[in-house]
């Protein structure tokens, strides 16, 4: 049986490629951090208990590359997937050391701990669209110089290009996805699509009334993880690493998002978002659109899910959530189960 590796297991990506690598026969091994509430397992709570069994979590940080020198040692893992980041934009302004270190000196941590094993390892690093930043063309494919807008972003550069260098320098097998944001019901509820699709179904249950944004001109190019896991796989299955764009190759504004989900449940996002200057950043990257032409061509990967279904499908699964933890009292207040 094939073990893999995933760093980031407990996030929106790590759970849909846990389920995606389990049903490919894989044992998987996910690396997790001590914290002293068990909260941060919710995205696998889901799992039936036989795919548990596939999964161990294994204790370590990016930050402590003594741990991930241990996990690779102990498991001997044929692929690696590094999707653990500090992944909020605008908490990197707030923490950009932290994000720096667990960011872009934590993959080379683990680069490091592969080398020095001397196993034959396949090595997945989760790049970003945010590493385009400041565009400077349009759309952005894997030739567009990099100019990044916030420590997140450039800490993404430094694991971009060390992942790089160790594939040109050692002869490693590691390949940089370029994703473009992808979303789903278990995307972080700091993301915008999330904020406005749990926003949405807690004002349509009257549990709230109002829903407070910031750039509401920025564009992204949307599209749905459990289709772009499907990319992380597929790069390491090459013969040949490489570095791949994974994109729609669609843009919408914040706006238009907001349109999409509030008008999904019959109502108007007008009477119900107002702006404040506190979800702004000090450096914002106003335009994303990315050709994945290339992923296209060389890995046969096109996405599934449209703009207009995501946004649907991700209204439809917080309206679901919100019925289902807040309940009415007769006082008049609504208040979480939880
Ligand atoms: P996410 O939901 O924020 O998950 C991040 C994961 O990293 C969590 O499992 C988190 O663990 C873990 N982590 C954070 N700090 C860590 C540390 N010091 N040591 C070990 N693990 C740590 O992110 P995502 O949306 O799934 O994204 C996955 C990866 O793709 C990230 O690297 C992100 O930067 C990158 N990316 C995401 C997108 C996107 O649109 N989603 C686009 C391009 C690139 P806890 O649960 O303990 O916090
Ligand atoms: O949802 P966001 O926070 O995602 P952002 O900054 O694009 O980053 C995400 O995608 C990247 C890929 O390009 C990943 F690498 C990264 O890890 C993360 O997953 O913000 C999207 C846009 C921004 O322009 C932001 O300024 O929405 C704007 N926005 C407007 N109001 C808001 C809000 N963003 C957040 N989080 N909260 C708001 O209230």
């Amino acid at each position: 049986m094939k073990t893999a590796l995933i760093t980031g297991i407990t996030g929106q990506d790590g759970s849909y490629l846990s389920e995606l690598l389990i049903e490919k026969g894989y044992r998987v091994v996910g690396v997790v951090r001590r914290s002293s509430s068990i909260e941060n397992r919710s995205r696998l709570d889901h799992l039936p208990p036989e795919t548990r069994k596939q999964i161990i979590l294994q204790y370590g940080d990016m930050t402590d590359a003594s741990s991930l020198v241990g996990i690779i040692k102990k498991y001997e893992p044929c692929e690696v997937y590094n999707l653990a980041a500090q992944s909020h934009v605008k908490v990197s302004f707030e923490q950009p050391i932290y994000t720096s270190e667990v960011t872009g000196v934590g993959a080379l941590n683990m680069l490091e701990a592969i080398r020095i094993s001397d196993q034959e390892v396949k090595f997945y690093q989760a790049s970003s669209s945010e590493q385009f930043g400041k565009v400077e063309a349009s759309p952005q494919n894997e030739q567009t110089p990099f100019h990044p807008r916030s420590p997140y972003g450039v800490s993404k550069v430094f694991a971009h290009w060390i992942t790089v260098n160790y594939r040109e320098s050692y002869g490693m097998h590691n390949s940089c996805g370029i994703l473009f944001n992808h979303e789903s019901p278990r995307r972080g509820e700091n993301f915008v699509t999330r904020k406005i699709s749990l926003g949405v179904a807690k004002i349509k249950e009257e549990i709230d009334n109002k829903l407070f944004l910031g750039n509401l001109d920025a564009k992204r190019d949307w599209g749905f993880a459990g289709d772009y896991v499907e990319a992380m796989w597929l790069m390491l299955q090459q013969k040949q690493p490489d570095d791949y764009v994974i994109a729609t190759g669609e843009s919408h504004s914040v706006r238009e998002f907001c349109e999409a989900a509030f008008s999904h449940l019959g109502m108007d996002w007008e009477k119900h978002v107002e702006s404040d200057q506190a979800y702004t950043r000090p450096a914002e990257v106003d335009m994303l659109c990315g050709d994945a032409s290339k992923a296209r061509q060389k890995l046969g990967w096109k996405p599934k899910v449209n703009f207009k279904e995501l946004v649907k499908m991700m209204v439809d699964a917080d309206l679901a959530f919100v019925k289902d933890n807040f309940t009415y009292k007769h006082s008049g207040f609504r208040l979480s189960k939880r």
